[in-house]
């Protein structure tokens, strides 16, 4: 069967990245991995979606609020911005979440468009039933969206050389790629992704050719 896919890139927002609020160690480092596969998707054709958390500035999420964490990624404020260097282009659809007082907003299936739409309903409406999935951070945005896609029916693949972990104890990170493939993600990275698109297009597979 012919699956069509998006491209998701978690939150690559300023207060993940060094220097940010709630720093993800390196998290800055899946921008240039992020641009090469923005590159490879949008020449062919794959919807681009890009999720920001998005919260008010009291929320459950943070420790002001009984919550887990610093203040981090308020609506309108400088670190919630996208990293200056991660090359959206044009037409890319943001998925805002966390939005509310009352939500944790970890998931990005749990966002929704500039006019409320929400994000899972989008893709059924635009045909798209796999999802390759990067950004940050592995071990909490990053494996919700991926289990909340597949438990959504969606065939969602991560892009390993592309995310980055929080790691509050360490190898959480690597615990969270084993959860996802466990739960039914495929992980692939840069260098095997061509092997993919050519399975996918059900075509010869990997030989001389592709590599040239
Ligand atoms: C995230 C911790 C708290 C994430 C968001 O984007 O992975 N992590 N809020």
């Amino acid at each position: 069967m012919h699956r069509r896919a998006a491209l998701l890139i978690v939150d690559v927002q300023l207060d993940f990245c060094p220097g940010g609020a709630l720093a993800v160690a390196e998290g800055d480092a899946v921008v240039p991995v992020l641009n090469r596969y923005i590159s490879l998707f949008w020449k062919r054709g794959t919807p681009i979606f890009a999720s920001r958390d998005w919260h008010p500035a009291q929320s459950v999420h943070f420790r002001d609020n009984g919550g887990r964490w610093p203040v981090h990624c308020v609506q309108e404020a400088p670190g919630a911005e996208f990293h200056p260097k991660l090359l959206l282009p044009e037409g890319t659809i943001v998925i805002s979440k966390g939005l509310t007082r009352w939500d944790e907003g970890y998931s990005a299936l749990q966002g929704v468009t500039e006019n409320g739409t929400p994000f899972p309903m989008l893709l059924r409406h635009m045909g798209l039933d796999r999802l390759y999935v990067g950004g940050l951070a592995t071990d909490y945005c990053v494996k919700e969206s991926v289990l909340e896609g597949l438990k959504e029916g969606f065939d969602v693949t991560l892009l390993a050389d592309a995310v980055r972990a929080v790691d509050l104890t360490p190898g959480d990170g690597a615990r969270a790629v084993e959860q996802m493939r466990a739960a039914g993600a495929s992980v692939v990275t840069l260098e095997s992704i061509a092997e993919v698109f050519a399975i996918e297009a059900g075509g010869p597979g990997p030989g001389p050719l592709l590599r040239s």
